[in-house]
């Protein structure tokens, strides 16, 4: 095939994959345009690339899912080939074809490849036929109720019942015996139509506890295949991946050549081009062939960390039909990578996905330490797309150092403004087991309670951060001097002498209380009966160090109103301060100014400018979350000035408007 150069690569993804593809473009010397909805107007992969072109507003569906507007944007962009990265229209075999017809290489295989891959079914059919492992058991087309009874028969209980027609975990019956036979089948049956409008299933022999290891394979057009290594990827939750690595324990050299040479094998049966990845269950008794991904996939830095490799390098020489950069007797492996895939999810509230606007930013440097994101200080983390971060990946010559890396990178990982993930995944790779690399699937799942401990409750130490963060909030709120000049300060001191103050805060359901005690030898604490002297000395913005008697720690602390993102060496804090003059101090706030209490889109604009409106009334809904709210008037007054129009899509904090209260008016 002859070689087809491109110097304009469209990247149609989003958040760090779009980002990593375009480091690796701009070192090729290619230029990347970025496709953007109207949430990621200014996020980094729009800001990175060499152009950015508005593809919609934010739901996928409307953009990073509409094929006609990427294809639009590659057409107006001039570029000659699509990366769909990972995800959205990665592995659509309509879009690798529209992009095939549009005259554009696409970044992947062959649509057909793609189709053929994406039903598991007929994908286990095709490899079983090339003398690729699957697991025992029965895929024939007879679906009555007694050939299926038969079939599990003769495999031997447990077996698992599975839609045919799905993957990923749904629709699947776990059979014990042939009394739960006929009722497992029927609900099996249910799911499978319901998901798949295909109540079609397969059965097969129960494998207890497997490990997940999938490996890296890479197709060109000049009838070479070459298979990079294995990944273990049994940490996982939901049939979410958390933690990969490479290579796996588990696997011993001899195993290593037969899953590789099984891997090469399966991708040859289908002709495999680009990258790609056979994903295995396996255990003692063997590994088995359970699904191919047609795309890169999020785990790909471990093999590029062992290998040295540039595995979208690759991807880009593969499809403008350049051979691959090596043989396959040249591959080496060498040490060991760990990746963790940083969430905005809260692990102690069941994962919940979390939303805001980062406030604080700091990831982990040095040897061996890699971070792959597409967020920065001050982005928005919205309800619209994947929870993930960031990806921390880290290399060291052997696993035991690779585990010890990535846990002082993950405590050196500070996110403020969401939730995060980051105390799970220490909680995790500090887990025994992980270190004795003695995991599988199910690992997450049957520990859940113990990697996700509720919140530690916060220490006497955490909560002398805590009230020192009030004071600091106050002297920036009044715009203080940053002195302890006693004029200056706005938190009830006096010459006269003692004073105290109380300061409150809730977490969750847990309220805490301390009282601040102003004397002539200066502030000391009372928490929990125990009383010490408080001083606290600032760092860097929002950072500082407190002590209290004799104890000390680093802090850092982000406001959003009332909102306290506490972060200190116990843990993370998302307190609300029950300031006792909110109400007075919110309402004041709210006089002039009507702003966006989160990111969303202005749907409505209810009121104009200069109409007198009752306090209560509405100004204009913002949709958020899925939900719509409407912002009221906060007094009774008038607005001065409209700053938004319909369609706008607003940062949390965003001004809305301008508001005057009727008793200030001339
Ligand atoms: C299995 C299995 C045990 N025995 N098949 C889950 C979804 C699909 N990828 C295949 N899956 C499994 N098939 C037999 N015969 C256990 C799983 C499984 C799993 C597999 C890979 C990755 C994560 C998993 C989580 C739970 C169960």
């Amino acid at each position: 095939m002859a070689v087809r150069r491109f110097d304009k690569l469209l990247i149609a993804n989003r958040g760090e994959i779009a980002c990593r593809i375009m480091r690796t473009a701009k070192r090729m010397g290619l230029s990347s345009v970025a496709v953007f909805s109207d949430a990621d107007r200014d996020a980094m992969h729009a800001v990175l690339a060499d152009e950015a072109i508005r593809i919609g507003p934010p739901p996928p569906k409307e953009s990073y899912l509409n094929i006609e507007a990427v294809l639009d944007a590659a057409g107006k962009s001039g570029a000659g080939a699509i990366h769909p990265g990972y995800g959205f229209l990665s592995e659509n075999a309509d879009f690798a074809q529209a992009c095939a017809d549009a005259g554009l290489l696409f970044v992947g295989p062959s649509a057909d490849t793609i189709r053929l891959m994406g039903s598991k079914s007929a994908a286990k059919a095709l490899m079983q036929a090339a003398g690729i492992p699957i697991v025992p058991g029965y895929h024939e087309r007879a679906q009555d109720l007694a050939t299926l009874r038969e079939a599990a028969e003769r495999i031997g209980y447990p077996v698992l019942i599975k839609a045919s027609a799905g993957g990923g975990g749904r629709g699947m019956r776990l059979v014990n015996n042939g009394g739960e036979f006929t009722e497992a089948l029927a609900s099996a049956r249910r799911e499978a139509m319901a998901a798949f409008d295909d109540d079609q299933v397969l059965i097969e022999k129960y494998l207890a506890r497997p490990r997940h290891i999938v490996v890296q394979v890479f197709g060109d057009n000049h009838g070479n295949m070459v298979s990079l290594f294995e990944r273990e990827c049994s940490l996982q939750r939901r049939h979410q991946k958390v933690v990969e690595e490479a290579l796996s324990v588990a696997v011993t050299p001899a195993r290593r050549a037969e899953m590789s040479a099984t891997a090469r094998a399966a991708a040859q049966a289908v002709n495999y081009l680009g990258a790609g990845t056979v994903e295995f269950i396996a255990d003692a008794s063997g590994f088995y062939f359970i699904e191919m991904n047609t795309r890169l996939q999020v785990e790909h830095p471990v093999t590029e960390m062992i290998t040295g490799l540039d595995l979208v390098e690759w991807q880009l020489r593969v499809a403008s039909g350049e051979a691959l950069p090596l043989k396959q007797q040249e591959a080496r492996a060498n040490g060991h990578a760990i990746e963790a895939r940083i969430y905005a999810e809260d692990a102690d509230k069941g994962f919940l996905p979390s939303t805001g606007v980062i406030r604080h930013w700091r990831e982990p440097a040095g040897e061996g330490i890699r971070v792959d994101t597409g967020f920065r200080c001050g982005d928005a983390v919205t309800p619209y797309y994947d929870a993930l971060l960031a990806k921390l990946i880290v290399w060291a010559p052997d696993r035991p150092q690779a585990i010890e890396r990535m846990v002082h990178a993950l405590h050196g990982f500070k996110i403020a403004g969401v939730t995060t993930n980051l105390r799970f995944l220490q909680v995790l790779l500090d887990h025994p087991q992980v270190a004795r690399g003695d995991i599988d699937v199910g690992f997450i799942e049957r520990e859940i309670s113990a990697l996700t401990a509720q919140a530690a409750p916060m220490r006497a130490i955490d909560m002398a951060a805590a009230c020192a963060a009030v004071i600091l909030h106050e002297q920036e709120e009044q715009g203080a001097q940053r002195d302890d000049s006693p004029w200056n300060r706005t938190d009830g001191w006096t010459l006269a002498g003692r004073r105290s103050r109380r300061l409150s805060f809730r977490e969750d359901t847990h309220r805490y209380d301390a009282i601040l005690w102003y004397g002539r030898d200066g502030l000391s604490m009372e928490f929990e009966e125990i009383t010490a002297p408080l001083r606290w000395s600032e760092r860097e913005p929002q950072s500082f160090d407190v002590i209290l008697g004799d104890a000390s720690e680093r802090a850092t602390a982000t406001w959003s109103g009332r909102d306290l993102d506490l972060v200190t060496p116990h843990g993370r804090f998302a307190l609300a301060w029950l300031d006792p003059f909110a109400a007075d101090m919110q309402e004041a706030a709210a006089g002039s100014r009507i702003v966006a209490p989160m990111p969303g889109t202005v749907t409505r604009i209810l009121a104009q400018p200069g109409t007198d409106l009752p306090r209560g009334a509405p100004l204009l809904v913002l949709e958020a979350m899925k939900m719509e709210h409407t912002l009221r008037a906060p007094a009774d007054g008038r607005l001065t000035a409209l700053k938004c129009a319909v369609g706008d899509f607003v940062q949390e904090g965003a001004e809305l408007a301008e508001f005057e209260p009727a008793d200030t008016s001339p």
